[in-house]
């Protein structure tokens, strides 16, 4: 969640009881270090940093959260398998995302704490396999507790990925609408109006599929892979445009990326009302569930 996990939500995460992470990006090692110094300031409460691989600033970003001794590090695109063993002796769990069972058994081999098992359903940097189909694959193939991603924003989405196993969930997309969500005021207006259909997933070919909210972006995206433009071109088009959606509003010809439950988002709301609202209402259907099955 780069450009839009900034401290401010992350630390109400946490505060609320959840784990708040920072999302690292591409940004840079210096901006890191603020947000990281910030959350400390407004929580007492342990919270994580999200690394994104293909990130530049990869070894400095690993450095600093090392340096300062941030609980959790979680990871995408990518695998982090080199990182694990410097990040683990100072004593900071990884938990690194997945979207494939083979890259799931390597990383336990490399001794991560848990995974994130995330299907295509996400926003962002995607894989192929659903979150019904990804989540007990990985959960049968792992000794290590399996946090699930994709396509979860509400009490339903944990209690059903609990039944696949899961221990907890991550959630991006609801999250944007917290009211701690330093997004531009047009990105949440797009995701509170979208439907059902409005995520695509744009640059496949080029190796780097991400999903994003339907817009004149992802259409000219879409545009240029149907006309079969080299990858370096469409690579081009993505460039600075997370930035130009979520930090300057530009929701036409910015990236704005969100998952596929962006349309059951509605509301604005604390991340406090959103992480009781899961929870209660997680609970509520696992009663339900247990009703149902003949447990008075
Ligand atoms: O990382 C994410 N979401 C992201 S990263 C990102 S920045 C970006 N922008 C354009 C192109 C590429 C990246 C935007 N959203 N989520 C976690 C995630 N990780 N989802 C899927 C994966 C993943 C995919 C393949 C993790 C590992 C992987 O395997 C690579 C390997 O080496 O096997």
């Amino acid at each position: 969640m780069a450009r839009v996990s900034t401290a401010e939500l992350a630390a109400a995460v946490s505060e609320a009881g959840g784990l708040g992470v920072i999302g690292s990006g591409q940004a840079t090692p210096d901006w890191l270090r603020q947000q990281v110094q910030r959350a400390k300031k407004i929580t007492a409460k342990p919270f994580g940093v999200n690394v994104m691989l293909l990130s530049p600033y990869v070894d400095e970003i690993m450095e600093i959260i090392r340096e300062e001794g941030v609980a959790v590090v979680t990871t995408g695109a990518g695998n982090p398998g080199k990182y694990v063993p410097a990040l683990q002796e100072a004593g900071i769990r990884v938990i690194p995302v997945v979207a494939s069972v083979a890259l799931a058994k390597r990383l336990v081999r490399s001794g991560v704490d848990a995974l994130i098992a995330e299907g295509t359903e996400s926003g962002g940097h995607v894989g192929e396999l659903t979150t019904m189909a990804l989540v007990p694959q990985i959960v049968d193939a792992v000794e290590v507790p399996v946090i699930a991603a994709g396509g979860i924003c509400d009490g339903r989405g944990m209690a059903a990925v609990m039944a696949l196993g899961a221990v907890g969930v991550q959630m991006g997309t609801r999250f944007m609408c917290a009211a701690e969500c330093v997004i531009h005021q047009n990105v949440k207006d797009m995701v509170i109006k979208s439907k059902d259909r409005d995520t695509v997933v744009t640059g496949r070919s080029t190796g780097h599929p991400v999903r994003v909210l339907r817009n004149k972006l992802s259409r000219r995206f879409v545009e240029m892979e149907e006309n079969c433009i080299p990858s370096e071109e469409i690579l081009k088009l993505g460039v600075g445009a997370l930035k130009a959606a979520m930090v300057d509003g530009d929701v036409d010809m910015g990236s704005v990326m969100a998952g596929q439950v962006s349309a059951m988002v509605r509301k604005i709301q604390p991340a406090r009302e959103i992480i009781e609202d899961v929870v209660d209402g997680a609970r509520k259907v696992m009663q339900g569930l247990a009703r149902m099955a003949g447990d008075r």
